[in-house]
This record gives C-alpha cells, structure tokens and sequence, in this order.
C-alpha cells in the first residue's frame, strides 16, 4: 500500500504548481508577467516521478515532484516519495563542481518533495536524439569531464575523509531507489518476476541466462561491488535519458539516485546506452550507408567518453595531489616516488576501465530482459527485428562479463561490438 512519510506531502495538482511558483519570487521574477500568464505542461517520460514545464512571457522553469509510487507503474508499486531531496541534495554537492554541465537548482520544498530548476531548452534528450540518428559531437566529451569533476571531488582523492564521510552517510541514506537499483539492475534478468518486462522472441536468451551460474557469478561479484566500494558520488542513473543536448552544449540530469560507488558504474551506465543505440539502429529503416556512418559515430563516442575521463581525472588528480586523505603526497615526494606514483595513478583508471565494462555489460541485460525497456529498442515494431538487436546486445554483454580478459582496454571493447551483431535468437 502507498505510504507517505513526509509530513506535509500531497501531490501537486497542475494548478498547486503554478501557486506554489507563485509564492517563490525569484521564480515567478524568471517568468515574468503574472500567474495568470503562465502555462504549464506535463512532460514526463521517465519511469518515475511527475514533471513539467511552466512558462511565462519571460522565460521558464522545469517543476518536478517525485510520488510515493512508481509514475510509469501507479499505484500498485509504492516507492517512497522522499527521492527528490537526494537529487536536490546531488545538485546541491555538485552544483559548484559541474558548473555548466547541470542545470541550476532554483528551489526545493521538502515537505512536498518538490524541486524547481532551470528549463533546458533548445535541449532534447540525448536517447530521442540518437534514436532520430542525430549526431551531438560534443556529448560523450561533456560527459566524460562531468564524471571525472564529479567522481575526483567526491572521492578520498579531491576531498578530506571528513568531507567525504559526511557526503556518504547523507547519500547512504537514499534507500529506496537504492533498492530498485540493486533489484531491476542485478538481480531481475536472473529470474523469473512478476515485473520483468521482454518479448518473447527473446526468451531463449532470458532463460540462458537464468541458467548461467558463471555469468551470474560475475553480476554477483559487481552487485557486491557496487554496494562496498564508495569511491565517490555516483549519479547512478547516468543512461542516455538522464543527459539533455544541442550539438553544442550537454546538461546531465536527473540525480535521484545518486548514491556513492564504483566510478565505474557512472561510465559504465552511460556506455551500455550507446552501444544500445548501436545495436538498435540495426532495427531501423535506414540507409545502410547511413547507418553504418552513425554507428561509426557512436563508437567514436564511446572513445571520447573514455579518453576524455582518463585525461580528465589524472589532469585533476596530478593538480591537486594532496587534497584528499588517499595517496598523500608527502610518500611520493622525491624522484622514486613521483615514479611509482605516475603507476598508481595509471593502475587506478585502469581498474575503473575494467568496472566500466563490467557494469556496461550489466545495465545492457538490464535494459533488455528486466522492467524498465528503452525506446531505442521498443520503437522497434517488427518484434523479430527488435530481438536480433537485443540478442547482440546480450551476447555482446555476456562476453564482457564472462571473459573480462580479453577486454583489457578500449580498443578490445569497441573491437567487439560489431562481432556479437548477428548473434541471432538462439542463444
Ligand atoms: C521503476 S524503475 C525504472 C528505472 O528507471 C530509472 O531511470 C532507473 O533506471 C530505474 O531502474
Ligand atoms: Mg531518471
């Protein structure tokens, strides 16, 4: 049954919105005129909370409440509603540190678990983009600067232990939506359950994977992973619906499960919804030509995502040495140490490569034979088609989760892709 813990919560009817804006004068002044001019619209595609776009002569806003259930589900699935104070809490602790790259945070209202942010327009969302085939050259880039800013100043690298232990007991405590990434993404591709979602064509694989004790070995391993090791402040949802675009600017959105983890898994999110985006153009209807130069693109972005956070990362770590509590600077102070150190930095990115290509593969099976499907392959109509694109994915996935060794660096991962895509429906 649905339960509201926080006292003062109601859901926000359309026009509670527009008074509740009403009532925030710096709000109300980005809009202008008054409320009697302003228009507001639902424009909720994600699978979990109510948001909208309020409008006035002046300009706009984007209103978000989260629900005390699952949006896309109702309310037959319950989910606390105290989620939007985690993501007002992410933008809040990152806020200084992304700048640009996130939209701004211009009110939160806890009691009814409503926050109030910066339209993003022209801005689409990067997943519809890709599935039009449209190219965002700058995206993969942003990306990769966002999670090395993020990652390094929340991580016993950029900051204090003290610092850091407060951010991981605010962020420990966002349970709920933790357990729905802990369950749809590790657990649910793995057995039977009432809420997997897949169509049958795909059953095969679904079933070999329910069978495979070494595959899921290898998602227990990372499952456990991801809970134990808090290298820093993930966004924990980072896939191609939570980053907005032009083809010159990029703004990740969306922090509501942030929590903190492996580096790896951020990266490793966002990489699995572009391959995704690879695979899928197989189901559409385009030129072949077309296709290839898109899927060709793709890859390319997939490289920059990884060059760029690599340089990123060790430029932030070689320029701050000694703000955080791990690694201190003094060990490594004369030629030997600078030595080893340049070692252990390199060591460090590239066991954060081997958890990217770990938790990749893992949200790829999620995204294909668990709850929450992804428009690149459900805008797939012929179902035949739409399983041959999943079953790539799939075997692409398996390979990286069972046989990690011969994906050792990026050139082996992008290598890969095109071999798994005539996997076929028989697993
Ligand atoms: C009911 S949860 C569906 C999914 O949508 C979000 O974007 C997360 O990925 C979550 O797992
Ligand atoms: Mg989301």
């Amino acid at each position: 049954a649905v339960t509201i813990s926080t006292p003062g919560y109601r859901v926000l009817s359309q026009a509670d919105i527009i008074a509740e804006i009403e009532r925030l004068p710096d709000v109300a002044a980005i809009l202008g005129g008054t409320a009697s001019d302003w228009r507001i619209r639902d424009v909720a595609d994600g699978y979990m909370n109510a948001v909208f776009i309020v409008e006035g002569p002046d300009g706009g806003v984007c209103a978000k409440q989260s629900l005390p259930w699952v949006r896309y589900h109702g309310e037959s699935w319950p989910l606390s509603e105290n989620r939007a104070s985690f993501e007002a809490s992410y933008m809040k602790r990152l806020g200084g540190v992304v700048g640009e790259l996130a939209p701004k945070l211009y009110h939160f209202d806890p009691s009814l678990q409503f926050i109030v942010m910066q339209q993003l327009t022209p801005h689409i969302i990067l997943r519809g983009g890709l599935i039009e085939g449209r190219r965002f050259p700058k995206v993969a880039g942003d990306v990769g600067r966002y999670v090395a800013t993020a990652a390094f100043h929340t991580s016993d690298l950029g900051v204090p232990f003290e610092t850091k232990f407060e951010d991981v007991s605010l962020f420990a405590r966002n349970h709920a939506v933790l357990r729905i990434s802990v369950d749809l993404i590790f657990i649910d591709p793995y057995v039977e359950v009432w809420r997997n979602r897949f169509i049958p064509e795909i059953g095969a694989w679904a079933r070999a994977f329910r069978e495979d004790v070494a595959l899921k070995t290898a998602v227990a391993r990372h499952r456990n992973a991801f809970l134990s090791n808090r290298q820093a402040l993930l966004h924990g949802d980072l896939h191609s619906g939570s980053v907005m675009v032009t083809e010159d600017e990029t703004r990740v959105i969306d922090g509501e499960f942030s929590t903190f983890g492996p580096i790896g898994f951020d990266l490793g999110a966002f990489v699995a919804n572009l391959v995704i985006a690879w695979y899928a153009q197989g189901g559409y209807d385009r030129d072949p030509a077309e296709r290839d130069a898109f899927r060709a693109f793709i890859l390319d972005q997939i490289a920059t995502l990884w060059t760029t956070f690599r340089r990123e990362f060790l430029a932030l770590w070689e320029a701050n040495p000694a703000a955080g509590d791990g690694y201190p600077a003094t060990h490594f102070a004369d030629a030997a140490g600078a030595a080893r150190l340049s070692t252990i930095r390199s060591d460090f990115v590239d066991a954060i490569f081997r958890d990217l290509v770990a938790f990749a593969a893992i949200k790829m099976i999620r995204r294909v034979i668990s709850y929450a499907q992804v428009a690149d392959f459900m805008v797939i109509e012929d179902t035949v088609r739409r399983a041959e694109a999943q079953a790539g994915t799939l075997a692409l996935a398996r390979s990286l989760l069972k046989h990690p060794e011969r994906y050792p660096d990026l050139g082996a991962l992008l290598d890969a892709i095109p071999r798994f895509e005539r996997a076929g429906l028989d697993p």
